[in-house]
């Protein structure tokens, strides 16, 4: 569950021939062989950029080839290389041969590189043949193939923004919402029970990972309902999203609920609560009394923390809480 994981296939670039010629010039009988030797195919290599997060984008691109050597030429010249192909990864990725499941390598540095397809050798022109009693060899060679194999990448993920909140307050129809992920939603307490995590595309470079974790209730820190010993799943996020349920369904008052959340963070760690955190009024569309939503947007800007008002029902305000979700956990990288 908390893997992000690809299949792709890499081909390096095959080797050029090698080159079967003769000089020919005039006033310089049998002038020799002069054909060159074919270029390296190129590599395929991955590389590990701290920029990006997840692999998200290598499941629309799965193929990766890098450009044959060229052909050697006559008067010995040696064919051109083939271009290399660069595949990013995230740093956390460790690559697996998918055939043999050998782990082929695990990047824990940014700007790694590991060759995962070799070239291939080009092939020797005639030239390179010749030896004094073998004056006008006919021998040349074929490029090697260059290495093609298909892997695995595996990412472990670790989460940037935690949903933290009431149980109930619609943390999981939110992350079904903003990314793959489709955990269970229901009418009840305690739906989810275990940590879900979503990858959230913001364009086509860039991504995060939201984790949402069961709700917590009064007393969690007692054991009460789910308890609190899901927090330490976000206790390395980058931030915190805090959903308080503003509609009446609840029966509670939403700023009651925000500091009683807050006193479970608090009591699970002092670190944790003081996370930069966004504040979230949930189920506006099921919101009939104002008054409720402008004590909780009171409430975060005495705590001088930013308030965002959504609905998962009719998608209102997802939008802007997924860029400042983003502005937030991809600023320090960008
Ligand atoms: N009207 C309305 N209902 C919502 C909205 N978002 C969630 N709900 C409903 O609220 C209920 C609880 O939603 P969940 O997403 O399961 O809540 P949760 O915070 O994940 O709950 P736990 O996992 O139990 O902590 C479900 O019945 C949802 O359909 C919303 O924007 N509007
Ligand atoms: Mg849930």
């Amino acid at each position: 569950m908390f893997i992000d994981e690809v299949r792709i296939y890499v081909k390096a670039g095959d080797g050029g021939n090698g080159c079967m010629a003769f000089r020919r010039e005039k006033y310089v009988p049998r002038g020799g062989p002069s054909g060159g030797d074919g270029g390296r195919g190129g590599d395929v290599v991955l590389v590990s950029n701290e920029h990006v997060n997840t692999l998200l984008h290598l499941r629309f691109n799965p193929e990766h080839k890098a450009e044959r050597g060229r052909h050697g030429e006559g008067s010995n010249r040696t064919g051109h290389e083939g271009h290399g192909a660069e595949v990013e990864v995230p740093v956390g990725t460790i690559v697996y041969d998918e055939s043999t499941g050998e782990r082929l390598h695990d990047f824990t540095q940014p700007g790694e590189r590991f060759v995962v397809a070799l070239g291939g050798r080009g092939g020797r022109g005639n030239a390179r043949f010749a030896t004094s009693t073998h004056q006008a060899p006919t021998e040349h060679e074929p490029g090697k193939p260059g290495e093609e194999r298909r892997v695995r990448l595996e990412l472990k993920l670790l989460a940037d923004v935690g949903l933290v909140g009431f149980t109930n307050a619609g943390k999981s129809t939110l992350i079904s919402r903003i990314s793959a992920a489709r955990p269970k939603i229901a009418d009840y307490p305690f739906t989810t029970l275990a940590p879900n995590l979503g990858v959230v595309k913001l364009d086509d470079f860039r991504s995060f990972v939201v984790a949402d974790i069961p709700g917590l209730i009064a007393g969690a820190h007692l054991g009460h309902g789910l308890g609190i010993q899901f927090l330490r799943h976000i206790e390395r996020t980058r931030l915190l999203v805090h959903l308080v349920d503003v509609s009446e369904t609840s029966g509670r008052e939403p700023v009651e609920d925000f500091e009683t959340v807050m006193r479970e963070l608090e009591s699970f760690s002092p670190e944790l609560a003081a996370k930069p955190m966004l504040v979230v009024a949930s189920k506006m569309d099921a919101a009939q009394d104002a008054a409720r939503v402008e004590s909780l947007r009171r409430l975060s800007a005495d705590k001088g923390l930013e308030f965002f008002e959504i609905s998962s029902a009719t998608g209102q305000g997802l939008d802007a809480l997924r860029f400042a979700m983003a502005h937030r956990v991809l600023a320090r990288t960008e």
